[in-house]
This record gives C-alpha cells, sequence and structure tokens, in this order.
C-alpha cells in the first residue's frame, strides 16, 4: 500500500479506510483560540469542532492552537509540517479501529517563538472564544493558601515583560489590554481542565493575576469576559511508536503524531458565551445551566479512579490502567472506594444514575486496546491528588465518613514517591515536585507522617487525627505486605 505524508495536498489521494474533513478548511476563519494542543484537546474539542464544520454554513469557528511552552515546539513543528491535520484514531471496545482525519485546527502558533503574533491573534475580532487545556498544575493556584502564586518565577517574569509574557495570564492580559484598547468586545475563556469549577478557577486566577500586573483593566474584564465551566471526558493515552506504525499498515497515511482515544467522549458545558459560540449541541455536547454535580462526579469517580488503579498498580508493577483494573483485588477496592467514599458525598444527580456510570467507568478503564499508561496517569499526581482524591477525604472527615480507602492510596502514593516498585524497578516519577515528594517519601520511611506535610499538596489534612490515624496504618501494612495483600485483607473485612 503506498503511503502519502499527512498534509492538506495529498488529502484527496486518501481513497479508503478513513474519513477526511469534507469541509473547505481554507475557508473557515478562527473563532477559537486554543492554547495547549496535546492529546486531549485533538480527541476531544479538536473533533466535536470538525464534526461542526462538516455542516458548510458554519465557516467561524476553526480553531488556532497554540503551543505555549518550549517543550510544546515538537507538536506545533509536526503540525505545521502536517497543515494542522493529524488522524484521530478510535480504538473500540471490540479492538477495532474508527480513523478520521480531523481539520478543525485551521491555524497554530509556537509562543515561545513570536508572543507578539499569539497576542495579536487574541485580540483580533474574529476571535470569540479562548478555550484552555494547560492541565491542573498550569493555574498557578497554591493549595497552601487557597490563592494565585506570585511567587512562580514565571509570573515574575511576566509582570516585568508584558509584551512577550510565558504564562497564559500575561497572553490573557495583554490580548484583553488591546481588545479594549481598539475597542473590541471581549471573549469567552473556556478551561476545559479536569479541575472542579474550572471556570471559576479561570477567573479568580486570571483576576487575581490582572489586579497586579493592570489593576485598571479588572472592570472591563468583569464586564467583557466570561468564565463557563465545563466537564470534558475522553480517555486519552499518550500515542506510541506501535500506534504510529498501526496506522501507517492500516490506512493510506503516514501521520507523524496521531491521537488515540477511547470511542466514549463527554462534554457538558456551562451556557455562558459572552460573544456567541459554536452550536456544539448538534454533535453531541450538552449544555447545562449548572455543571458542578457534572463535574464533581467525574473528578472524583473517574479521574480518581485513574489515580487509584495508577498508584496501586504503580507499587504492584503493572503498566497500564487496564492491568490494574484487571486484577480483581484492585477492583473490588475500586469499587468499595466509590461506593463507600465517593458516592455518599455526591448526593443525587438528576438524571444521572450514578450506578450505571460507575459500572460504565470499569468498563472504560478495562479496555484492553487503550493500553493508558500507568506513567501518564501518576504523572503529576501533586497538582491531580488535591483534585481528584482530597475533596472527597475534606468532605467525608467534616461529615464523619469513611476516609480508609483514600487513606490507603495516599500512603501508597508516599511510598511510589521513593521511586521503587514493590519487585525493585525504579519508578518514572514525572512531576513539579518530584524533587520536595521524593525527599519527603525517603524521610517518611522512618516517618510516615512526614510526607503529609507537603502543604501545598495536603493543605492542613496533616491535623486531621482520624486521617492520620488511617495513613499511617496504611504506610505500615503497605511495607509489612505489600499493595495486593493489604487489599485482598480490606477487602475481605
Ligand atoms: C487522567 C485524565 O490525567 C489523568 O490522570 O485521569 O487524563 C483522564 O484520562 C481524562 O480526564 C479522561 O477524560
Amino acid at each position: 500500500m503506498t503511503n502519502y505524508k499527512l498534509n492538506s495536498k495529498n488529502l484527496s489521494k486518501l481513497t479508503k479506510q478513513v474519513a477526511i474533513p469534507q469541509y473547505d478548511r481554507s475557508n473557515v476563519k478562527t473563532g477559537i483560540v486554543h492554547v495547549g494542543i496535546g492529546g486531549f484537546h485533538r480527541s476531544h474539542e479538536a473533533y466535536y469542532t470538525d464534526q461542526l464544520l462538516h455542516d458548510e454554513s458554519i465557516t467561524e469557528w476553526g480553531i488556532c492552537g497554540i503551543a505555549l511552552l518550549d517543550f510544546d515546539s515538537k507538536i506545533y513543528n509536526t503540525l505545521k509540517e502536517q497543515d494542522g491535520l493529524y488522524t484521530l484514531i478510535v480504538k473500540e471496545l471490540d479492538g477495532s479501529l474508527t480513523k478520521g482525519v480531523i481539520g478543525s485546527i485551521v491555524d497554530y502558533m509556537f509562543a515561545p517563538e513570536n508572543p507578539s503574533k499569539v497576542i495579536e491573534k487574541m485580540a483580533s475580532a474574529d476571535v470569540k472564544i479562548i478555550t484552555l487545556t494547560i492541565t491542573e498544575g498550569g493555574y498557578n493556584y497554591s493549595e497552601a493558601t487557597g490563592e494565585f502564586d506570585f511567587n512562580n518565577p514565571l509570573i515574575e517574569f511576566d509582570l516585568k515583560n508584558p509584551q512577550a509574557p510565558k504564562t497564559i495570564f500575561g497572553y490573557l492580559t495583554q490580548a484583553l489590554k488591546l481588545r479594549k484598547e481598539r475597542g473590541l468586545a471581549g471573549f469567552t475563556i473556556q478551561s476545559c481542565d479536569n479541575i472542579q469549577g474550572n471556570g471559576h478557577m479561570t477567573k479568580k486566577m486570571l483576576m487575581s493575576y490582572i489586579k497586579k500586573a493592570q489593576p485598571e483593566l479588572a472592570p472591563w474584564i468583569l464586564s467583557n469576559v466570561s468564565f463557563p465551566n465545563s466537564m470534558v471526558d475522553r480517555i486519552t493515552p499518550a500515542t506510541s511508536q506501535s500506534d504510529i506504525i498501526q496506522l501507517q499498515e492500516t490506512s493510506e497515511i503516514d501521520d507523524a503524531w496521531p491521537v488515540v482515544c477511547e470511542p466514549f467522549k463527554q462534554w457538558v458545558i456551562e451556557d455562558d458565551f459572552i460573544a456567541g459560540r459554536p452550536a456544539w449541541e448538534t454533535v453531541g455536547a450538552q449544555f447545562v445551566e449548572d455543571v458542578v454535580p457534572y463535574e464533581k462526579m467525574k473528578l472524583s469517580l473517574l479521574n480518581a479512579g485513574h489515580s487509584v488503579l495508577g498508584i496501586l498498580g504503580a507499587l504492584i508493577g503493572y503498566n497500564t490502567i487496564d492491568e490494574s483494573v484487571h486484577n480483581k483485588a484492585i477492583r473490588t477496592f475500586l469499587n468499595s472506594y466509590m461506593d463507600k467514599e465517593v458516592t455518599p458525598i455526591l448526593g443525587d444527580l438528576e438524571g444521572i444514575d450514578l450506578y450505571k456510570y460507575k459500572q460504565s467507568l470499569l468498563q472504560r478503564f478495562g479496555n484492553i486496546y487503550i493500553k493508558d499508561q500507568i506513567d501518564r496517569i501518576c504523572s503529576e499526581s501533586s497538582a491531580k491528588i488535591p483534585i481528584f482524591i482530597l475533596p472527597t477525604v475534606n468532605t467525608q472527615l467534616q461529615e464523619g465518613g469513611s476516609i480508609e480507602y483514600a487513606a490507603f492510596v495516599i500512603a501508597a502514593w508516599a511510598i511510589y514517591s521513593i521511586g521503587i516498585d514493590e519487585k525493585g524497578e525504579p519508578l518514572l516519577i514525572k512531576d513539579v515536585l518530584e524533587t520536595i515528594l521524593k525527599e519527603k517519601a525517603l524521610v517518611a520511611k522512618n516517618d510516615p507522617a512526614s510526607f503529609l506535610e507537603v502543604e501545598s499538596v495536603f493543605g492542613k489534612l496533616k491535623d486531621s487525627k482520624k486521617f492520620v490515624d488511617a495513613y499511617l496504618n496504611a504506610y505500615g501494612n503497605i511495607l509489612k505486605y505489600g499493595v495486593e495483600e493489604c487489599i485482598i485483607r480490606m477487602n475481605d473485612k
């Protein structure tokens, strides 16, 4: 089979096996600037938007993808070489692949190369929405103070260099300043990150920055920018070399960076778009008045479930999430965590059958074709745990409920942070707090409670005797019996 390098010119040569954009991309303007063009954006928002653009009367909602960090140069270069095109490979539950070339990213920029170009783009009249996937840690929120972290050197840099910033806060501030000066309307800033109240968080963090950087701009922002909350969902593992080869072998496409994902997708959005929005509901998104309950459900069941499977699985020596969930003891543990500790805090969710939701999660985690990497799940746990697990713990502590399973996972994470699994193999820890975590984890071998002193992760949790007792008990047991034996004992209780 002949393979063609994926780009606009070669699109028409692709004859089979793959769906291609059936709309004129050159006609599509960019109404959306998206910051953070990793795999998740490309399996989710860009996919929904591509579906939408198949209605050729819609020409104003193309995406301009921004690579914000130096680290993102590779994806930028790939998109540039491929005219913004990439293949989305959906790995169905029966192992078959559904492949489609996605065309909604019609423009792309590498921010470190030309910051003013990005600012101008955000400030241009066509742009109505800025969407973000900048990761949980990207919001510059300090768990210790509950506020914006002005000690971050990058923030200090942006305050001194407003025209050539490095963080999202610097970019948004400068773009909004230009819009105001030019008499243009504001825009919507829509976070698509896994954070409870992601719109509220974005607003709170941006306003803190603006009050320091450009205080006179603050009132204008409050009446000209909206920050809808949204719940986003689609499991998107890192693309592996074998995915790239499999695509070459099963299609005519030669794509340097396809995206792989599960069939499931969900996007629940608060309908608060100050400058208009695409009709994403026509392609499956849900617009609701209050997205908070959906976010809470997803973060505390799916994302926390991932962390549970990832951390326990990593210590046992597994590489992928499906291996972990197919271990009966871990699966039972996860079920108990979801039923005994998470479900009671969720209350009634109108229109949602929680039992079915939890069942569907187990099926999704168990998809053996996805091969979602435990390394991906455990990466940046210091930003994930405070969002995915600790809100559940704090609510349960207030209400006198069970915290035993969560405490076990935190103890396992403390042991994981030493960097060696139970077989004695090294663990790949990728975390901005890696050095601190490792230091604390080593001290914790003799004084386990000291791990809970990492205040930027745990806040004041170390002051709860109930939690600390459960954590110490779990820590000691894991070292003595190993994760699997411990959870078998817990499950038998
Ligand atoms: C994962 C998420 O990063 C993580 O730890 O839980 O990336 C998860 O796969 C997505 O939120 C699924 O929607």
